[in-house]
């Protein structure tokens, strides 16, 4: 197994309002990605945080009565909170208003200005502040409605500091040409990919009729665009966080289809500009819907995963939204499929097996794992092969893939305690090494389930691992396996790991 470097940065969230569970998925989605590396033995380095400056927060800080270092301060926190609720174990969080970041926004904009990368020019067009973005007229919706939020858009005209991004073009098309996988799926990677060949415009990167954001350093009059402060946080952040430095390049960034054009485009230009090494992929997920629409804290239309983590827990919201939606496709969240897959999948399918595998144990085996008589090579075969597409699901950064995987081997655990009935075996005194070998082998391929699932339910794995009277200590992904060594562990009955919610 290979040990290497693993640098991935989410998405800094916007504190105009609070959190949703779109956030909560990326972020989720992210963490799940960092523990299943470091459960490979990588050095990771998990990068969150919170992007502050620029119209769309100073607009939301006064309706709400703040300044706008107080509403970023008010919001920031309950994004932060939102991680440690939803279990991420990030290793640094950002903020755009952090002074080291400006600093270094700055010094890396005065390379781009050196290089000759930048010109003034004057600029008017229709602007929507929900994105923080300009757009063609032909890609308004209603005649002057943003495409993404439906909101009325603004005519904003100005002098600027324009990007030449036009001039990227060629060098961007390279860059795709040698990278087939810079961007995942490939719908994206191709959707970015006819972006830059339809032609690019220069980008207009600093803000004359705003304060709040990091002063151009060449012209303090103006501030630079949000965008650009926002984007490079993944850059500027191993530039000040303790013992950071030397994992850029990042590995991968994770986001929303929303802003792929941000990441996919504009991003790698501004730091072929600026001289500095590339990340080396994006991946790129779908929005999770709410009755069919995207959820957005400009229109409103959210769920708040508060309340699923009150009712099921932590770890079966992680499950669900690994499980339900698929990894770079859009997908549904609603309450209904939540409980369904509560109920048949973590309580009867995982929850169920785990419990009445540990109490025959108990019953029929003092509560020891009894020798592997190795009679089920079938099986050892199956778990490594779980193991190796579970890695290979993650290698392709679909974690979605990883779970329906480690689901296969659930529902072939289930298939042998019936085909096996081990009741019926303790009944017989002539099939006492049967009955070792179907104990041996649902607890050790419960155990292998449990490790590689660790990184989706950290909880609930951890609690299952116990049970089955596995070392404490997060699993390394070696030892998903059936090894014959685990017989004689100690097992140790607990309540159940999924137990039924009633309606309410
Ligand atoms: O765009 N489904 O911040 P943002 C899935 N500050 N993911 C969703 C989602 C949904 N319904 N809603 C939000 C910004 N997200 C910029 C980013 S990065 C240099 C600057 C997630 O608060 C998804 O990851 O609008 C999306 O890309 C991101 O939140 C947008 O967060």
């Amino acid at each position: 197994m290979s040990h290497g470097q693993f640098f991935l940065t989410t998405p800094i969230y916007y504190v105009n309002a609070a959190p949703h569970v779109g956030h909560a998925y990326t972020t989720i989605m992210s963490d799940i990605l960092v523990r299943h590396h470091r459960q490979r033995g990588d050095d990771v380095f998990f990068l969150t945080g919170t992007d502050e400056h620029g119209a769309k927060i100073a607009r939301s800080a006064e309706a709400a009565g703040r300044t706008p270092r107080e509403h970023a301060d008010a919001l920031s926190a309950r994004f932060r909170e939102m991680d440690e609720v939803v279990g991420a174990t990030y290793d640094f969080f950002i903020r755009t208003t952090d002074e080291r970041h400006v600093a270094e926004v700055q010094n890396v904009l005065s390379v781009i200005h050196d290089r000759g990368d930048i010109y003034k020019g004057s600029y008017g067009g229709w602007y929507c502040t929900a994105c923080e973005t300009f757009y063609a007229e032909g890609d308004l919706v209603d005649e002057n409605r943003c495409p993404i939020h439906g909101t009325a858009v603004e005519w904003v005209e100005e002098e600027n500091w324009f990007f030449r991004l036009s001039a990227f073009r060629d060098r961007l098309l390279a860059l795709y040409d040698e990278n087939l996988a810079f961007v995942l799926p490939s719908s994206r990677y191709n959707e970015a990919r006819r972006m830059i060949e339809l032609g690019l415009d220069d980008l207009s990167i600093s803000r004359s009729q705003i304060s709040w954001g990091v002063p151009v350093p060449w012209d303090p009059e103006q501030v630079v665009y949000v965008w650009v402060d926002a984007l490079f946080n993944y850059w500027t952040a191993t530039r000040f966080a303790e013992g950071a430095e030397h994992y850029w390049p990042a590995d991968l960034h994770v986001m929303g289809k929303d802003i792929l054009k941000f990441h996919a485009v504009i991003w790698p230009a501004l730091l072929m500009s600026a001289g500095i090494e590339l990340p080396k992929q994006l991946t790129i997920h779908g929005y999770v819907l709410k009755g069919g629409e995207k959820m957005s804290k400009t229109t409103g239309n959210i769920v708040d995963p508060f309340p699923f983590i009150d009712q099921y827990g932590l770890d079966p919201l992680r499950y669900y939204l690994t499980r339900e939606i698929r990894f770079g496709e859009d997908g549904t969240f609603s309450a209904e499929s939540f409980d369904a897959r509560y109920h048949s999948e973590l309580a009867n399918e995982f929850g169920n097996l785990l419990n009445r595998t540990v109490n025959m144990i108990g019953r029929y085996r003092d509560g020891v794992v009894p020798p592997d008589h190795g009679r089920d090579a079938e099986l050892v075969a199956e778990v490594d092969a779980a193991r190796d597409n579970v890695v290979a699901a993650f290698d392709a950064v679909d974690p979605t893939r990883a779970v329906d995987e480690i689901w296969v081997l659930v529902r072939r655990l289930n298939r042998l305690v019936e085909e096996r009935a081990p009741w019926k075996l303790a009944k017989d005194e002539a099939a006492g090494d049967d009955l070792d070998q179907v104990l041996f082998s649902l607890a050790a391929g419960l155990r292998a389930v449990a490790v590689l699932l660790w990184p989706v339910m950290p909880g609930k794995c951890s609690d299952a691992l116990a049970a089955l009277g596995h070392p404490a200590g997060d699993p390394t992904l070696a030892q998903a396996t059936m090894d014959p060594g685990y017989a004689g562990a100690t097992v140790a009955p607990c309540p159940p790991l999924f137990p039924r919610i009633e309606e309410q």
